[in-house]
């Protein structure tokens, strides 16, 4: 199949999930057109069933914002139309699958059928997508897709909850390239980090509200009080300064790490030995499925589609979301000695399942069964 992915080119779960998606169908033997406004960043080498389009945002005096929706819409148009594609899959539906609409329907006219799947990836439905300001759009364009995937079942259910879909969303979850994410011997990095044995907590997230880091940070503190602990924070954003602040008025500074933005995760995840995700909202949890598929078990909270990622006592623990106490509690649990073999074999063995090889097959079914309905 020749296939147009429409993604945010960024470090966020969506534009991973979008890009992982297209290199392995690319792998075996699609045609992968990639339509971002940036190179997406795990991009960056040649294949020759990859093709990156970017979209060209002319900005001009009186625009405070440049229409992203049209250029984007527009050059779906022409790359649908020069390179003949037979499905436009487009992952977030803020705005590119309205813009995937306007396209299809410019297409129309002169006679060019263009089958749309959109992905939901979660905060384009729970946060962003049913606030009153792009709803009815949202509504609109889901309606309008040939195709709708979400992540989990939960989000599914959120879908149906918020906005007047009535039509069939077939539930896809997201995935992990086992060959990437695999426990690497990076022994001298954990001595350098931990030169007294201490247990290694790590954190990654984009750093914003809804991902509660607070609560890594107080859980760590509860934790460090108990048996000898050091924390890695990875990533970026809004919450990162504040989060400083209060490593400071906590007195753990010495033993909490900011590592910013990195590339390569596996590497901090690969000697780490518990992983902490307190979001208030999560359809998935990406970034935890990162960590299992390192040999890392996963202390969650119960948020959105966590839970059927997390089994309950035997990949970690799952808690209610703000509940402290209960994490420093399961936190303990999982890093006791006795324990904490099993939970690394148990995260690893639930990673397996969602493996690439399981879940690319089901994308392509889906795109196969839509193309032939539409
Ligand atoms: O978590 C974010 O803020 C980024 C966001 C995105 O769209 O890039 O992540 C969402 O999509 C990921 C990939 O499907 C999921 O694993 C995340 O759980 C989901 N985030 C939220 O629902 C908050």
């Amino acid at each position: 199949m020749r296939i147009g992915i429409v993604c945010y080119p960024t470090f966020g779960g969506s534009g991973v999930v979008a890009t992982e998606l297209g290199k392995g169908l690319a792998k075996v033997g699609h045609e992968i057109h990639f339509i971002t406004y940036r190179q997406p960043t795990r991009l960056d080498f040649f294949s020759e069933n990859l093709y990156y389009h970017e979209v060209d945002i002319k900005s001009y005096p009186l625009f405070e914002h440049a229409p992203y929706e049209l250029a984007l819409a527009s050059k779906m148009v022409s790359v649908v139309k020069y390179e003949h594609l037979d499905l436009l899959h487009v992952h977030y539906a803020i705005p590119h699958a309205s813009a995937a609409y306007m396209a299809k329907k410019i297409l129309a006219e002169e006679n060019i059928h263009i089958p749309i799947v959109t992905t939901l990836h979660g905060t384009d439905i729970t946060l962003v997508g049913k606030d009153p300001s792009y709803e009815p759009v949202v509504t609109f364009s889901i309606n309008h897709s040939d195709g709708v995937t979400a992540v989990s079942q939960d989000l599914k259910n959120e879908t149906y909850k918020y906005f007047g879909v009535k039509r069939d969303i077939e539930v896809i979850p997201n995935f992990i390239d086992l060959d990437r994410f695999k426990k690497q011997k990076k022994e001298h990095f954990k001595l350098a980090i931990c030169p007294h044995g201490e247990k290694l907590l790590v954190h990654t997230s984009n750093f914003r509200k809804v991902k509660r880091v607070e609560d890594v940070v107080r859980v760590f503190y509860e934790v460090r009080k108990q048996i000898p602990a050091k924390l890695l924070l990875v990533g970026d954003g809004p919450e990162r300064d504040r989060m400083e602040r209060l490593c400071r008025e906590l007195g753990t500074c010495d033993d909490v790490r900011f590592l910013g933005k990195l590339d390569a995760v596996e590497e901090v995840l690969s000697v780490s030995d518990l992983f902490i995700m307190p979001s208030e909202k999560e359809s998935f949890g990406l970034a935890a499925l990162e960590a299992m598929a390192c040999e890392v078990p996963i202390l969650t909270s119960n948020a959105g589609g966590i839970p059927e990622l997390n089994v309950n006592g035997k990949t970690g623990f799952v808690c209610e979301v703000g509940d402290i106490d209960d994490m420093k509690e399961k936190a303990l649990t999982i890093l006791a000695d006795e324990n904490l073999p099993t939970f690394k074999a148990n995260a690893l063995a639930r990673a397996k399942e969602f493996d690439i090889s399981n879940i690319l097959p089901l994308y392509e079914k889906y795109y196969q069964e839509t193309i032939e309905k539409s």
